[in-house]
């Protein structure tokens, strides 16, 4: 495989800052040498700068950083749309917002290619917000919204490959706030809250869903928010929510995606380096993203995931 690394320095999705540091993380904690030791070849794009748009004030007064988010959508959906033809994105975050315009691309290119596309979002939150039913006002609640083509998002491009809801596992939700509960309830995206991973284990609903995507050969993007995993493993982020996926819950959704074949994109989101504690949480991402592009201990018996 042939992987890009778009470094996406976006930190206007939420107030407390630091998510601009992210993709020199991951590049200090070594994912490039991590990735061509698993004998694919690496291709590094830099840091992107967001296109300089302006906007009127937006209803929602609560609504934090408008422009520079539109810019970055408008930015990320271009980039992925170019690099797609030629390996496997990787995204480096900054923070979830960099999501509206990195899947809103990824849908586009898999549309021209005339293929059916999916999103796995690994996540203690939804994400499926609109800019008019934040509290917060922080877009980085709101990419999941925004590519399913939900109303309020007037000012960003577009979706011009809206995601089908039935297209979207959700896994490790854990803080799911009223509106977001609401709107779900209306749709079938497949919702795994942590309850259900306590219960079934992660395995079996992450296969039900990799068998739906193999089903109809389609393209499905992985959508990596830090907090999917527990704080204690996992502290540089600036939402923690107690009771996330552990290491090895991370890396068996990691390694069934690599089995999968499926993956053609991925989002590494919302690290915050300073929040880090001797780089352990940057770490365990490149390992995670080695776990999906190959690294393993012993290889399985091939067989289906059902
Ligand atoms: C929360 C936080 N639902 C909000 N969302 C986060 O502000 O809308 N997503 N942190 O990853
Ligand atoms: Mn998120
Ligand atoms: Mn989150
Ligand atoms: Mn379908």
């Amino acid at each position: 495989t042939h992987c890009i690394l778009i470094g996406a320095p976006v930190d206007c999705g939420k107030r407390r800052r630091g998510c601009l540091m992210g993709p020199d993380a991951y590049r200090t904690a070594g994912l490039a040498e991590a990735i061509t030791a698993l004998g694919h070849t690496v291709e590094d794009r830099g840091n992107l700068t967001p296109d300089s748009v302006t906007v009127p004030d937006h209803p929602n007064p609560a609504v934090y950083k408008l422009a520079e988010n539109i810019g970055w959508t408008q930015t990320l959906a271009q980039a992925a749309r170019d690099a797609a033809p030629h390996g496997l994105p990787i995204f480096l975050g900054g923070d979830h917002a960099l999501a509206l315009g990195t899947v809103a691309g990824m849908a586009a290119h898999a549309q021209t290619a005339g293929r059916p596309f999916f999103a796995l979002w690994l996540d203690a939150h939804s994400d499926i917000h609109t800019p008019n039913t934040t509290d917060s006002g922080n877009l980085h609640g709101t990419p999941v919204g925004y590519v399913i083509g939900r109303d309020g998002f007037d000012g960003f491009p577009p979706v011009t490959a809206k995601v089908d809801p039935a297209h979207i596992c959700m896994i490790g939700l854990r803080s799911v706030d009223g509106p977001e509960h609401a709107a779900l309830l209306d749709m079938d995206v497949d919702v795994v809250d942590m309850r259900r991973i306590d219960e079934e284990g992660i395995r079996a609903p992450l296969a039900a869903f990799l068998d739906r995507v193999a089903a109809v050969d389609g393209m499905l993007h992985v959508s990596l928010d830090v907090d999917f995993l527990d704080p204690s493993v996992a502290p540089a982020v600036g939402t923690t929510v107690p009771g996330g996926a552990t290491v090895r819950e991370g890396h068996l959704v990691m390694e069934m995606l690599c089995d999968s074949g499926s993956v053609t994109s991925l989002d590494l989101v919302e690290l915050n380096p300073f929040l880090d504690d001797r780089g352990k949480t940057a770490s365990l991402m490149v390992d995670l993203t080695a776990s999906l592009l190959g690294r393993r201990v012993f290889d399985r018996p091939t067989r289906s995931h059902g």
